[in-house]
């Protein structure tokens, strides 16, 4: 028996179901891993869809495509793997990190990543957002210039939500850290450090508001800090700022809130051009547990918040990206790895010395915080010379 054809009368039911199925399912957000499965940042985001997940595997991400990456309006997240640590978008000078210029929200996230060397003639040397409102989160801007504004950050309208992020040594014309333009921004336990500007070493803000929580603004006190231009809004709440609300330029101008539990105490960085606090700064346990916006869960390296700083079994988060545990390591080093060689026909084993000198002893004794190592002869021979 030769078996009939299903009937178009009893097909029709079947695909109008198969039909109405697709179009009730939920569609998945995937994962695309870079560089497994994309060969660069923007090829991923180029292919994403929103809701995604763009992960950036452990590396130094370099060139076209991997500088001046564009999210194109895209409500995606684009996020290392292991923390900003070990993701290194290194821009060696010939563009910016990342452009939000398509109406992006919130829910277009960068999180987890560092930026190194970004540059541009305009304004925004690692990240550039133009009526955008991304959400900016755990990152380190190292070392990046625009020639206008906003050496680490430029924002032009919109609303971005900026925390847990440092900006260490960034320069601009205006701005050195973050520049604002009009619009209604939030930073929240954000440090900037080292920053040069000669309007504004770490933020310059024209127009528009700006709130301003928990967050360190520190480092050369000739140059004002903070920077408010015509028309603009400055709420300042338990910040760390250098030089206080004296070395506010433009303050005068009325557009400057002082808040509760500002502070112009050194923050105590545990090294120059860092970010991590020692244990007895004034900025530990200094800000606010109700910031705008929520209580992040984490800091810039995934340390628990808020922790009881100063043992007053009070948890309370720190000032500034970086939240100091009571169980930290009191010492700090630069140098991420340290070698020691042996001279050929020398000495078996060959005699090292290292010597730390920690931040506060380098303060005492007017020298910078360093790590050095000789061979234990040269000291000992050293010390014979100078008595
Ligand atoms: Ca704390």
């Amino acid at each position: 028996m030769i078996p009939r054809p299903y009937s178009s009368f009893f097909l029709f039911p079947f695909s109008f179901f198969l039909l109405a199925f697709a179009c009730s399912a939920p569609v998945r957000a995937e994962t695309r891993a870079v560089p497994n499965a994309y060969p660069t940042i923007q090829a991923a985001i180029d292919a994403a869809a929103d809701g995604d997940v763009v992960l950036l595997k452990e590396g130094v991400y370099a060139g076209e495509g991997n500088r001046d990456v564009d999210f194109k309006g895209r409500k995606i997240t684009v996020k290392s793997e292991t923390g900003h640590g070990g993701c290194i978008i290194d821009c060696r000078g010939l563009g910016r990190g990342f452009v939000f210029q398509n109406d992006e929200g919130p829910s277009s996230v960068l999180d987890g990543l560092t930026i190194v060397g970004g540059f541009t003639d305009a304004s925004g040397g690692a990240i550039f957002c133009s009526r955008s409102s991304p959400t900016l989160v755990n990152l380190v801007l190292i070392g990046n210039r625009a020639r206008q504004n906003g050496g680490g950050i430029a924002i032009a309208g919109g609303g971005p939500r900026i925390g847990n992020t440092a900006l260490l040594g960034n320069v601009a014309a205006a701005g050195g850290g973050i520049s604002f333009r009009g619009g209604d921004q939030t930073v929240v336990n954000c440090t900037f450090n080292e920053n040069t500007s000669a309007n504004g070493a770490a933020i310059y803000c024209e127009g528009g508001s700006l709130t301003l929580c928990n967050s360190i603004l520190w480092g050369d006190k000739a140059r004002a800090q903070l920077s408010i231009g015509l028309n603009a809004t400055v709420s300042v709440t338990c910040c760390t700022i250098h030089g206080g609300p004296a070395g506010v330029r433009g303050a005068e101008r009325g557009g400057l809130f002082w808040g509760q539990g500002t502070i112009v105490m050194d923050p105590l960085f545990a090294l120059p051009g860092d970010y991590h606090l020692q244990g007895d700064s004034a900025s530990v346990d200094g800000g606010t547990n109700t910031p705008p916006g929520d209580l992040p869960a984490r800091d810039l390296d995934g340390g628990a918040r808020s922790q009881d700083g100063d043992g007053d079994t009070v948890p309370r988060i720190d000032i500034g990206a970086a939240e100091r545990s009571r169980v930290d390591p009191i010492l700090a080093a630069a140098p991420v790895r340290l070698e020691f060689f042996g001279k050929e026909g020398g000495p078996n084993p060959y005699g090292e010395a290292l010597s730390i000198i920690t931040p506060a002893a380098a303060r005492s004794s007017g020298r910078s915080p360093k790590i050095a190592h000789g061979s234990r002869s040269s000291r000992r021979r050293a010390g014979r010379s100078g008595r």
